[in-house]
């Protein structure tokens, strides 16, 4: 469970499996870039320093997160992909925007996760503010980037 006690980059390095082999796609997202540029680097090092081979990680930015959903679904299309992560950023303002984009964003995902033949990682963080994004995204509370790669990997293997 995520809670501010226990976050996935705290992982046990032997628990993940060699990445040599396979082969992946991120989707990041433009909007807040300081924040998913952040997550961004955390998850390509992590998928490097498990093996992944940097030409086979294959990256593409869309503007806002709403469009994740659709950048992921192009990437299955595309196919190749053992597993493919989504990136992005939310900070609540003071319009019900964020909950619009924050529940689009996730049952889209939900939706490619439950209708796709490969994994779709959700790397969205949905936070109050800019504080408790950076805080997750190479922070204090680790990184959701590297927490994203390890379950890149792993669902890859699965
Ligand atoms: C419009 C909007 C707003 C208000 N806030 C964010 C945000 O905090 N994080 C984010 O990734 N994107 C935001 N966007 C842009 C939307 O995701 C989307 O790009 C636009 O609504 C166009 O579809």
């Amino acid at each position: 469970m995520a809670t501010e006690l226990h976050h996935l980059s705290d992982y046990d390095l032997k628990s993940v499996p060699d990445a040599s082999n396979m082969c992946f796609g991120i989707v990041v997202s433009e909007w807040n870039d300081e924040i998913t540029g952040a997550l961004l680097d955390g998850a390509l090092n992590t998928l490097k320093k498990h093996g992944a081979i940097p030409e086979n990680i294959h990256v593409k930015t869309v503007p806002g997160s709403f469009e994740l959903v659709y950048g992921a679904h192009q990437m299955i299309l595309n196919g190749g992909y053992d597993a493919i992560i989504i990136l992005g950023c939310v900070i609540r303002g003071g319009t019900p925007h964020f909950d619009y984009i924050c529940q689009g964003v996730t049952s889209g995902i939900s939706r490619l996760n439950a209708t796709s033949e490969i994994p779709i990682i959700y790397g969205l963080l949905t936070t109050e503010n800019l504080q408790q994004a950076k805080d997750r995204s190479g922070g204090c509370l680790g990184n959701k980037g590297d927490e994203c790669a390890v379950v890149a990997i792993k669902m890859a293997k699965f």
